[in-house]
C-alpha cells in the first residue's frame, strides 16, 4: 500500500521537521513540502497559526488531519506507512520507547534549544550568548546523555533493543545541533553515545533526509 498526498510543512534546516522526513527516508515515501522561512516569521502568521496555535513546524497534513508536534507526526506516520518497523515488537521495549519521548519533550529537546539557541544562532542575530543558560543546558544535558549511555550499553547501537525506533529519531537532530555548537564533549564523553551516533549517521535516512521531497 502506497500511501499518498502526505504534505509537510516545516523548514529544511530545523531540528524537529529533519525528523520527520528522516522517518519518512527510513519509509521511503515521498512527501510534498512546503518550506516555512522561520527567519521572515513566517510561522506566526495567521495562515500558519491556523495550522499550529503554537507557531511551530513541522505540520503535516493528510486528507482530514492537520497534525503538529514532530513525535505525534512521526508515530501518525509509523502507523499508516509500510516498510520496517519503527516501534519494537516486545511491550517491554515499547514502554522503554515511550519512557525515551518523554526524555526527549521534558528533559532533552527544551536545554537543546537553549544550548544551540545560545551558541548558534543568537550571535547570528547579533545577540550576545549568555553564559550561565549555556551552563545550566549544558549540566541538564549531560545527564540526559549519561542516561542515554547506559541505555544503549557496550555492546547496543539504538535507544531501545536492537533496532533503530521512533526514540533513536527524537535525539539525532539536536544531537547534530549540539555537535554544531560546539557543546561536543556532552556528547562525546560517553562512549556507548559516540558508537550509537556514528552508527546513525551512516544511515541515508541522516545523510539525506531531503531526498525524499516531491
Ligand atoms: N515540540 C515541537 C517543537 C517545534 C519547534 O520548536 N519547532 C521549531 C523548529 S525545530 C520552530 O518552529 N521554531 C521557530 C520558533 O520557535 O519560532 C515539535 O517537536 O514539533
Amino acid at each position: 500500500m502506497t500511501v499518498r498526498n502526505l504534505k509537510l510543512i516545516g523548514n529544511e534546516n530545523s531540528a524537529c521537521t529533519r525528523s520527520v522526513l528522516m522517518l519518512l527516508k527510513e519509509k521511503n515515501t515521498p512527501v510534498e513540502f512546503v518550506s516555512i522561512d522561520l527567519g521572515t516569521g513566517a510561522h506566526k502568521s495567521d495562515e500558519h497559526l491556523g495550522l499550529n496555535p503554537f507557531g511551530k513546524v513541522p505540520v503535516l497534513i493528510h486528507d482530514d488531519l492537520t497534525l503538529y508536534e514532530s513525535q505525534a507526526i512521526n508515530r501518525y506516520l509509523e502507523a499508516i506507512l509500510p516498510g520496517t518497523p519503527l516501534i519494537p515488537q516486545s511491550l517491554q521495549d515499547v514502554a522503554r520507547m515511550d519512557q525515551w519521548l518523554s526524555v526527549d519533550a521534558c528533559y532533552f529537546t527544551p536545554q537543546a534549544y537553549t544550548l544551540v539557541w545560545q551558541k548558534l544562532f543568537l550571535p547570528m542575530f547579533g545577540g550576545q550568548t549568555d553564559p550561565a543558560l549555556v551552563k545550566e543546558a549544558e549540566e541538564k544535558l549531560n545527564v540526559v546523555y549519561a542516561a542515554m549511555d547506559h541505555a544503549i550499553g557496550e555492546e547496543g547501537q539504538f535507544l531501545v533493543g536492537d533496532s533503530l525506533s521512533l526514540a533513536d529519531l527524537a535525539f539525532v537532530q539536536y544531537t547534530d545541533y549540539i555537535l554544531k555548537a560546539q557543546s561536543e564533549s556532552i556528547v562525546f564523553n560517553y562512549e556507548n553515545v559516540r558508537r550509537w551516533w556514528y552508527g546513525l549517521t551512516q544511515r541515508e535516512s541522516y545523510k539525506d533526509p531531503l531526498s525524499v521531497i516531491l
